[in-house]
C-alpha cells in the first residue's frame, strides 16, 4: 500500500531531518492544511519510545547483537505504523516521518552489514508493502553532519560509532536512492535558507500532485 499522505525524511545524523520536519509542517500549515502529524523512528508511541531507549542506550555489561537491534527497530516500526500512522492517515492527516524504513536498509544494512534481503524480508513481515509516497533524503558529508551534533552534551550509542560506520551508511543511502522516483535528494551542507527553499519547492510540487489526485485539505 503506497500511502499518498505519508512523507518520510531520511539522512544521517546532523543532516537536518528534525529541522526539516518542522519546516515542512509550517509549509503545509501555510497552505491551509490543518491535520498534520510529525512522528519519529525509532519511537513515536509510548511502547516504541521504550524500545528506542534500548536501541540507542549504552549497556556496560552486554553488547546489543546487530540482529537484535534490527528486530527491535522493526518492533518499534510496527507499533508506530499500526497504532499511530495508519489511524492518522485514515482520518485524513498528513504524516511526516522523521525517519522510516530506508533508515534500516542504510544503517543496519550499509552500516552494520546485515544482508539487505534479510531486512527486506523482515519489512514484508512487519509492515508489508506500507511505504511513503514521498521520501526526502537529506545528503551530507558525515564529517559535517557529526560536527553539527558534537555541540550536544550527550551522544548516544549509535552517534558514538566510528566515522567509517557513517560513511558506509551514507554510501548505502546513496545507492538505495538511485533511480527511485519517489525519493528526492537535498544537499544539506548548503545554508539553511537554501535547504528551506528546496523543501518549499518539493512540497509545493507534491501538494499539487496530491490535490489533483486526492483533494488534500483537511
Ligand atoms: N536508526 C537506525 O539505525 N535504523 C533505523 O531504521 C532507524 C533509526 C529508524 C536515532 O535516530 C538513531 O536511530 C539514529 C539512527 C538509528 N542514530 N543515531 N544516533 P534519530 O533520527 O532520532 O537521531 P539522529 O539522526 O541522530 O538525529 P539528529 O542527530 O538530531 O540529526 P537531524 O535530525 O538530522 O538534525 P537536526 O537536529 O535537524 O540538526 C542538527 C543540527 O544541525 C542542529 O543544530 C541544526 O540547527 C543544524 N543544522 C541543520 N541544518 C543545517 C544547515 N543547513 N546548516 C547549518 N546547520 C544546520
Amino acid at each position: 500500500m503506497i500511502n499518498n499522505k505519508f512523507i518520510a525524511i531520511e539522512g544521517i545524523e546532523g543532516s537536518g531531518k528534525t529541522e526539516s520536519c518542522k519546516i515542512i509542517y509550517n509549509i503545509l500549515k501555510n497552505y491551509g492544511i490543518k491535520n498534520i502529524l510529525i512522528v519519529r523512528e525509532p519511537g513515536g508511541t509510548s511502547i516504541a519510545e521504550k524500545i528506542r531507549k534500548i536501541i540507542i542506550s549504552f549497556n556496560k555489561n552486554e553488547k546489543l547483537n546487530k540482529k537484535t537491534e534490527l528486530f527491535l527497530i522493526y518492533a518499534s516500526r510496527i507499533q508506530l505504523v499500526e497504532t499511530i500512522i495508519k489511524p492518522a492517515l485514515k482520518k485524513g492527516y498528513i504524516v511526516i516521518g522523521d525517519r522510516h524504513d530506508l533508515s534500516s536498509l542504510a544503517y543496519q544494512g550499509g552500516g552494520l552489514g546485515i544482508d539487505l534481503n534479510i531486512i527486506r524480508t523482515l519489512k514484508k513481515i512487519a509492515i508489508d508493502n506500507f511505504s511513503p509516497s514521498l521520501t526526502i533524503y537529506l545528503d551530507i558529508d558525515p564529517i559535517i553532519g557529526l560536527q553539527r551534533i558534537k555541540s550536544r552534551k550527550y551522544l548516544d550509542r549509535i552517534e558514538n560509532k566510528d566515522i567509517s560506520f557513517f560513511i558506509n551508511t551514507r554510501n548505502s543511502y546513496l545507492k538505495l536512492i538511485k533511480n527511485n522516483p519517489k525519493i528526492v535528494t537535498i544537499n544539506t551542507s548548503q545554508k539553511k535558507s537554501i535547504v528551506q527553499n528546496h523543501l518549499e519547492l518539493i512540497i509545493k510540487k507534491w501538494i499539487k500532485e496530491q490535490t489533483v489526485y486526492n483533494g488534500i485539505r483537511g
